[in-house]
């Protein structure tokens, strides 16, 4: 049966649908919001008999990532082939569609899903899920109609770099959890993990030719906790889950300050040849490391070249925050060795907003916390602007003032904060900005419920503000789509934030 589509333009941005019309997928609530969004008549049923298809290798298996995850929920064997089917994948470079980009065609006959390149394609995959019923996100059968409304859907990101950052340094969490964030990171099409691995109170990451620095230096938390470490199969592991879910993770070793675990795990590392006491407070330590010693930088050349033979992907974050008391000419000749060291590696460096004080390279990424003027100004040194400003991206934050716990001293982060801002700094053009991460500092979270609590709904916002044109972006309509893709996160079993805010579903 053809089914006559009439195509209604459906400018559900700027306005949100009428209230109580009872019908939550009528516009569907997608998160974050596509660039351009044609609703149909009619719907696609997936039923015992559904068929799914890759025109090529890349494309079945992406097929099959989403059957798999949509196959413990409808409990429908969704076979996966080559060819064509009710619902086909292609990569075409030739498509005119922009990289990340795609195109989805949802009829009450087929969907037809067409991607520039691999990770355009598994994005669609993430809209075909967000299409479905909020059920089918969830890990056990449900008996509810697996429909899909009718839709034409043309879509790609405004920033290239869309991330998260986990503090695991402050305290620990292990692959498991992770991989369960990296899942949910691909859900909201947010494409970076940014693992800030070394701090004063733990160090987690493997390092053979240095091994103290995980079995002393890892053994050490906030509170006085276990901690714990990465081994370097463990991260392999992890940066490969990831990969399979278009998601880079970005490793970040915080040198010169914030080093009091490496100081602790070996002796040399300090001028008295007594390691540190190990540090397990909230605090941020004066003590960096000795750029005096020529051991000192043994060690960092060691630990970068390991970090990178285990590290695929281009960018490497070398902190250099807070190097509270280290002089500015030792702070610059230390943070410029490493931008040609990582360079001659063939990587870029990435660092805190403070690296705008050296004279670096062009080809470097800065990631503006603290100093916005100063991050704006080193754009001008050939840098690209990745924007976590602490007052909309610390998610380290409390929410609100009924918050239990959290950090005030960038102020309350509600939902709203999270999601009304521009990445793109007055006097910075598009071009110079890479993008944006969140950003979860763990002094006090130290559990799955506190990390759930304190990155979502938060990132879902910081998603949109990634991905869909600054034009297009409206809280009124967001605020309406979040409280609808409450129901996914609660399928998702994610113990989110339920902002007062949010007309929650
Ligand atoms: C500042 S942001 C820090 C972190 C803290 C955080 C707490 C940055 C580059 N350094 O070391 O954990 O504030 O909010």
């Amino acid at each position: 049966m053809s089914a006559v589509l009439l195509l209604l333009v459906f400018a559900c941005r700027r306005d949100p649908p009428a209230e109580g019309n009872g019908d939550d997928r009528d516009p569907p609530a997608l998160v974050p919001m596509p660039v351009s969004l044609v609703v149909g008549d009619g719907e696609l049923v997936l039923d015992d008999t559904t068929r799914l298809a890759g025109a090529d290798a890349v494309a079945a298996a992406i097929a099959e990532q989403l059957a798999a995850s949509l196959r413990p929920a409808t409990g429908l064997p969704l076979e996966v082939d080559v060819g064509d089917a009710d619902i086909t994948l292609t990569i075409d470079p030739d498509a005119g569609l922009p990289a990340e980009g795609y195109r989805l065609d949802v009829t009450a006959d087929a969907a037809t899903l067409v991607a520039a390149d691999a990770a355009g394609l598994f994005w669609g995959t993430q809209t075909i899920r967000q299409l479905l019923p909020p059920e089918a996100l969830g890990d056990s059968l449900a008996d509810v109609a697996w429909t899909m409304p009718a839709v034409a859907i043309e879509d790609a990101p405004r920033f290239a770099w869309r991330g998260a950052m986990i503090d695991v340094a402050r305290h620990f969490f292990g692959p498991d959890e992770i991989e369960r964030q990296i899942d949910l990171l691909a859900l909201h099409k947010l494409n970076v993990l940014h693992l800030h691995l070394t701090d004063d109170q733990g160090w987690r990451i493997e390092i053979t030719s240095w091994p103290n620095l995980a079995v002393i230096g890892g053994a050490t938390e906030v509170g006085g906790g276990d901690g714990g470490y990465y081994t370097q199969a463990e991260w392999k592991a992890l940066v490969a889950y990831a990969a399979e879910r278009h998601v880079t993770i970005v490793p970040e070793i915080d040198f010169p300050g914030h080093a009091n675990a490496a100081l602790a795990s070996y002796g040399e590392l300090n001028p008295d040849g007594v390691p540190a006491e190990p540090y397990t407070g909230t605090a941020v330590l004066s003590n960096g490391l000795h750029l005096e010693l020529p051991v000192t930088w043994e060690l960092v050349e060691d630990v970068w070249t390991e970090m990178i033979a285990m590290t695929p992907d281009g960018f490497v974050h070398v902190g250099a925050d807070e190097a509270i008391d280290v002089a500015d000419a030792d702070y610059a000749a230390f943070v410029a060795w490493l931008q040609a060291h990582v360079a001659a590696e063939g990587r870029t460096m990435v660092g805190w907003d403070e690296i705008g004080d050296v004279a670096l390279e062009p080809g470097f990424v800065i990631q503006h916390w603290w100093d916005e003027d100063r991050a704006v100004d080193a754009v001008a040194m050939g840098g690209k602007l990745l924007s976590s400003p602490a007052e909309h991206a610390y998610l380290d934050m409390v929410h609100d003032a009924s918050a239990t716990y959290g950090q005030v001293w960038a102020g309350a982060i509600d939902v709203e904060q999270a999601y009304a801002w521009d990445p793109v700094p007055a006097g910075l053009d598009e071009t110079d900005v890479i993008g944006l991460e969140g950003a979860l500092w763990t002094e006090y979270i130290d559990s799955r419920e506190r990390l759930d609590f304190m990155l979502w709904p938060r990132l879902v916002a910081h998603a949109e503000v990634g991905w869909t044109p600054a034009a297009d972006r409206e809280w009124t309509s967001f605020h309406h789509r979040l409280g609808v893709h409450g129901r996914r996160l609660d399928a998702l079993g994610v113990g989110y934030y339920r902002s007062n805010d949010i007309g929650w579903d």
